[in-house]
């Protein structure tokens, strides 16, 4: 009954808002394509606040780099250019060494580690972007990471001296650590990329492999599931606190839906996505034990370099992330 109330109560707030205002307008740009699995729970997120805000606040989602690069978008937010961003977290990871926490090889194993490892790392980044005057509204992860290649990969060799695309410093680095010349090409050109023959291969999802129709130009895909990269959606603090406490609520509230929507529609992508790389040709093929064995290690050797990079804060994420299953 007291929910009741305080439901009643939220409405008839939101209701008299509506009547007193012009309803507040923001962007929120992002670097992914419309049909991205991201940018459709991002417009669904929109349309959520829209409706619990009585129209109190209406958010116009900017995919596709369309309002700034994805390289951009986190400052510009800062800045108040844009209201409302998301980014892939790694490419924090200049600023907010603990965001290179997403890009660790093969530590998170499943959905359900990539759970715990956002539960444990949420307070950090909240923090770290909260002084930057960034509030998080929620996170969701990219399926797990394969790997694609044009030649089929029998032995490390077959890496060394190929080139690999990246998208942020951390791919970089193990793209470098595997032997390979690093070629940054963001998700939405990569298609270009492959048509262009600039790339011999990469690091990403299946759904990123089928967004890009990669068959026919790459044609070896080895799940070797390596992480788990999250998109993290975020407002300008100062956007935010300008809303009334009931709007405020209202996208809290509908970035809570956002965020359990998105991580089911990241299984079901992943799940689908691979069967229709399997149907274009492309099974996934198992890696050889001896590249299985030598990716760990290298996948190691990241990890002590990333741990020592970032100092304390690993340990608070890692310990519990180890230590209490
Ligand atoms: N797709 C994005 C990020 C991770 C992924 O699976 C990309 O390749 O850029």
């Amino acid at each position: 009954m007291k929910k009741k109330w305080a439901v009643a109560a939220l409405l008839a707030a939101l209701g008299q808002l509506c009547l007193a205002q012009t309803p507040t307008q923001w962007q929120l740009a992002t670097g992914y394509r419309a049909e991205s699995f991201h940018t459709r729970n991002l417009s669904a997120f929109a349309l959520d606040v829209e409706k619990v805000s009585q129209g109190a606040l209406q958010i116009q989602v900017r995919p596709n780099n369309e309002l700034f690069k994805l390289a951009e978008i986190r400052q510009s937010v800062q800045d108040g250019r844009v209201q409302a961003g998301e980014v892939i977290m790694t490419g924090l990871v200049g600023e907010v060494p603990i965001a290179g926490a997403d890009t660790i090889p093969f530590v998170v194993q499943s959905y359900g580690d990539a759970r715990r490892l956002w539960g444990l790392q949420r307070p950090l980044i909240e923090k770290h972007l909260a002084e930057r005057g960034l509030k998080v509204l929620y996170a969701v992860p990219w399926p797990p990471q394969g790997l694609f290649t044009g030649a089929p990969v029998r032995s490390m060799t077959d890496l060394k001296g190929s080139r690999m695309r990246t998208y942020n410093l951390s791919t970089q680095r193990i793209a470098q650590m595997l032997g390979a010349s690093p070629v940054d090409v963001p998700m939405a050109e990569v298609n270009q990329a492959l048509s262009e023959g600039r790339v011999d291969n990469m690091i990403t999802s299946a759904v990123t492999g089928v967004e890009n129709k990669v068959w026919g130009r790459i044609g070896h895909y080895y799940p070797i599931n390596a992480w788990f990269p999250k998109n993290l959606v975020f407002v300008n603090v100062k956007a935010f606190e300008a809303l009334p406490i009931p709007v405020r609520e209202a996208v809290t509230q509908a970035a809570a839906r956002a965020e359990a929507r998105g991580w089911t529609m990241s299984e079901t992508v992943a799940t689908e996505s691979t069967r229709e790389l399997a149907a274009q040709g492309m099974k996934g093929e198992r890696i050889a034990p001896a590249v299985e064995a030598e990716l760990k290690r290298l996948g190691e050797k990241f990890s002590r370099e990333w741990v020592q990079s970032v100092g304390h804060e690993a340990n608070v994420i890692f310990v519990p992330y180890y230590f209490q299953r």
